[in-house]
Order: structure tokens, then C-alpha cells, then sequence
């Protein structure tokens, strides 16, 4: 087999990369590990920036984002029993959009075959290897059948546990990392939401997030201990636990249902630098993770590849390589600043108990001058709707 852009993992970021090669007239193969309806089982982010809808409007996949889409112009942010609205629109012209992570991967999915691209799902054994050289390949097993694809250049775009870089050998790459002591319990429930935004509450008895994938759809998420286990919590124990966490007025416009979906997710910050490794590029949850709290994780795997199918049609088209040259520090630098954004907005909204009184006095005054201050409610907004990719 040969590509000229073989990309490993068929998560959001190797979808979008596929269709915006496509776009360019680029060739890719998409070699991923799971079957098509795991990949769409896992149920994870729920918010896009700007720039990751234009994107998929670049890619032409956008068409029932626009359809279905809910545009929210602000969030609601709860603490001591009250509610404050932080206003996108106001302050920063921008938005977001709500529409699930599971939605956008269908969206591309389904353009994909229609478009009678290549995907190797349920491939097995898969390794890459020359990208520190002209010639890269992937190897992988699919129903008992070595396959070798010969490439130009190798996408890593298989997650935080995907095999391309940890194929990188170690001295050629950093990593910076940040374990949280806690995690996330999520529930899914085909439940209209609480409030029309999404509502994101500080409470002494831990973090809660009141989000959404349609009018009639619900997304939940709790602040739960890290040897926490799904299984033990009831639909009713996560009920009545949300609902101790929101202000009264929240409270009482909960409606509970059975939940479709019951998860946990750690919490950590990483950076892996750089993001190129010859003919190899790390892009989405390869070469980064944030803590889910803004938002970011999904909308920086979009940026990384917009950035990477800018280069190769730049090599490709223009017989330039200013554009994969520049990749790694151009999408580093918005990394880095998402990064920020999620640590900083993370620790003002969980419970450390091990930062004391102090720390909760501290947590408590910068929540006060957030909402006080249209200067610090600009930055938190301008961050979430998402900077600019230059
Ligand atoms: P993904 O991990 O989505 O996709 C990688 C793909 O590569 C997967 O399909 C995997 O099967 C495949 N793969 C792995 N190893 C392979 C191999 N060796 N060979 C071939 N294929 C391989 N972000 C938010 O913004 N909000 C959230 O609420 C949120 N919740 C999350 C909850 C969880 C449990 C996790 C893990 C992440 C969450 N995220 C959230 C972040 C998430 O949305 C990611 O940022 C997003 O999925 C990134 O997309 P990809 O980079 O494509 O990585
Ligand atoms: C979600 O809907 O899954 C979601 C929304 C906003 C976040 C995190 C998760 O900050």
C-alpha cells in the first residue's frame, strides 16, 4: 500500500485531518485500532470554539453542526447558592457552539465513506517507523494480513496511550505533566437541560458541570475521588449529589432520568515538545491532554490539524516546506496558552482540600473579583471562546 499521508488514529483529530487532505487533493489512509462503533461510543467533549467550526465548515462536514448546532453566547458560573453569567458575546463578540464530540466524529465519518476514502479500522499490531527519513511506513495486521503503507509523511493522531510517540526515542522528546487529585464522574441522560448555558459551580462538597448535547439531552459531570468507581454510584445517588452542589434555583429545574452513559475521567495537564519528529507530526491528544474543565481538548486536536493541513498543501502545492517547518511552534504556542486557561480555571473551581482554609479564602476572592471585574471576566471569556489561531 502507499499514501502520501498516512495518518494513525481515527479519533476527531485523523478525521478532520483526512477531510481537509482531501479538501487539498492530498492522499491519506487512516489506520485505526477500534472498530468504527467504539470509536463512536465514547462519549467525551461538547463545545466548539470558533475556529474548530470553521474548520469543519473548511473540511464541508459542517452541515448539521449548522442544522443542529446550539449556539450559547455565555456560561453561567455558581458559587455561595448564586448564579453569575459571564457574557461571550458582550465581552468578546465571540461564542461557542454546542454539539457533542460523538456528533462531530459521525459528521466525518460518514463524509468520509462517502467520499470512498481509505479507514482500516480494527487494525492490529500497528507500528510506525523511518520517519527519520525520507521514507516513513505504517505496519499494522488486519485479519491476520501484514500490510506495510509507504508514505510521505506520518500523522500521530492515536491519543495520549497511541504508539507514535512512544516511538519517538526518549531523547528527542520533553514532556511536561500535572496529575489532578481527582477525576470526573459523567453521566449522560436523554434529559432537556437545567439552564439554557451551561453552569459550571464551585461548592464546598466538590465541582459540578450542568452541559448539554441538544434541547433534549443532558451532560453532567461531578467531582469524584480518584479510586472512585462508576459502578457505585446509582442514578439516584448522582442525582441527589448534583443537585447538593447547584444553588437552589438550579436545583429545582434538574430533571433526572436514567443515565445512557456512566463514566470516570482522570484529570492532567501534558505537553509533549516538539510535535515533529522528521516525517512524523503528533497532533490532538498525542501531543497534548488538558483538564477537560474549558473545554479545550477537542478544539486543540481541531487547531493542530488545521495548522498540519496547511503545511502539507503548502509541501504538496507550493512545493514549500515553510509550513511544516513552522508546525510544532505554531501550534505549541496555542497549546500553551490552552493549557494555562484550563490549569488556571481548574484549580478555581475544584476542591483541594490540601491547600487548607487558605487556599478555599483565595479560591473564594478570585471568584468574587471574576464576577466583579469586567477586565477578569473578559479573560476568562476570550480564553473559552478561544484565541485566535494565528
Ligand atoms: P482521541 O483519543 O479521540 O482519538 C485517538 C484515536 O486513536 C482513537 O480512536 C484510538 O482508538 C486510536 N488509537 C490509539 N492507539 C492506536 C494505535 N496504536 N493504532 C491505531 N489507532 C490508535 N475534551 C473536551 O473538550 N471536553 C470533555 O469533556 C472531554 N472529556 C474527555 C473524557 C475522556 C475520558 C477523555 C479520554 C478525553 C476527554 N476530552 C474532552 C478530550 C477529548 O475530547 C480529546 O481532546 C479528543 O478526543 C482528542 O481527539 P484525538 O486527538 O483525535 O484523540
Ligand atoms: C461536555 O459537554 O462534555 C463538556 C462541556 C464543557 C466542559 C467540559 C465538558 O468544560
Amino acid at each position: 500500500m502507499r499514501t502520501q499521508v498516512a495518518i494513525v488514529g481515527a479519533g476527531p483529530a485523523g478525521l478532520l485531518l483526512g477531510a481537509l487532505l482531501h479538501r487539498a487533493g492530498i492522499d491519506a489512509v487512516i489506520v485505526e485500532q477500534r472498530s468504527a462503533p467504539y470509536v463512536l461510543g465514547r462519549i467525551r467533549a461538547g463545545v466548539l470554539e470558533r475556529t474548530t467550526v470553521d474548520l469543519l465548515e473548511e473540511a464541508g462536514v459542517a452541515g448539521r453542526l449548522r442544522r443542529e448546532g446550539l449556539p450559547h453566547d455565555g456560561t453561567e458560573l455558581a458559587f455561595d447558592d448564586r448564579l453569575h453569567r459571564i457574557d461571550f458575546k458582550a465581552l468578546t463578540g465571540q461564542r461557542v457552539t454546542v454539539y457533542g464530540q460523538t456528533e462531530v466524529t459521525q459528521d466525518l465519518m460518514e463524509a468520509r465513506a462517502a467520499a470512498g476514502l481509505t479507514t482500516v479500522y480494527e487494525a492490529q499490531q500497528v507500528s510506525v517507523d523511518g520517519f527519520d527519513g525520507r521514507t516513513p511506513v505504517v505496519r499494522f495486521r488486519k485479519d491476520g494480513v501484514e500490510h506495510t503503507l509507504e508514505c510521505d509523511f506520518i500523522a500521530g493522531c492515536d491519543g495520549y496511550h497511541g504508539v507514535t510517540r512512544a516511538s519517538v526515542p526518549p531523547a528527542a522528546i520533553t514532556t511536561y505533566e500535572k496529575v489532578y487529585p481527582f477525576g470526573w464522574l459523567g453521566v449522560l441522560a436523554d434529559v432537556p437541560p437545567a439552564r439554557e448555558e451551561l453552569v459550571y459551580a464551585h461548592h464546598e462538597r466538590g465541582f459540578a458541570l450542568c452541559s448539554q448535547r441538544s434541547r433534549t439531552r443532558s451532560r453532567y459531570y461531578l467531582q469524584c475521588s480518584l479510586d472512585d468507581k462508576a459502578e457505585r454510584w446509582s442514578d439516584d445517588m448522582f442525582w441527589d449529589e448534583l443537585r447538593r452542589r447547584l444553588p437552589a434555583e438550579v436545583a429545582q429545574t434538574v430533571v433526572t432520568g436514567p443515565s445512557i452513559e456512566k463514566s470516570i475521567a482522570p484529570l492532567r495537564s501534558f505537553v509533549a515538545e516538539p510535535m515533529r519528529f522528521g516525517r512524523l507530526f503528533l497532533a490532538g491528544d498525542a501531543a497534548h491532554i488538558v483538564p477537560p474543565t474549558g473545554a479545550k481538548g477537542l478544539n486543540l486536536a481541531a487547531s493542530d490539524v488545521g495548522y498540519l493541513a496547511r503545511g502539507l498543501a503548502e509541501f504538496y502545492l507550493d512545493k514549500s516546506e515553510a509550513g511544516i517547518d513552522a508546525y510544532s511552534a505554531r501550534c505549541l504556542r496555542r497549546v500553551w496558552q490552552a493549557e494555562r486557561f484550563s490549569w488556571w480555571f481548574t484549580s478555581l473551581m475544584h476542591r483541594f482540600p490540601e491547600t487548607g482554609a487558605f487556599g478555599q479564602k483565595m479560591q473564594q476572592a478570585e471568584l468574587a473579583y471574576l464576577v466583579g471585574s469586567p477586565a477578569a471576566a473578559t479573560a476568562l471569556a476570550e480564553n473559552y471562546v478561544g484565541l485566535p489561531m494565528a
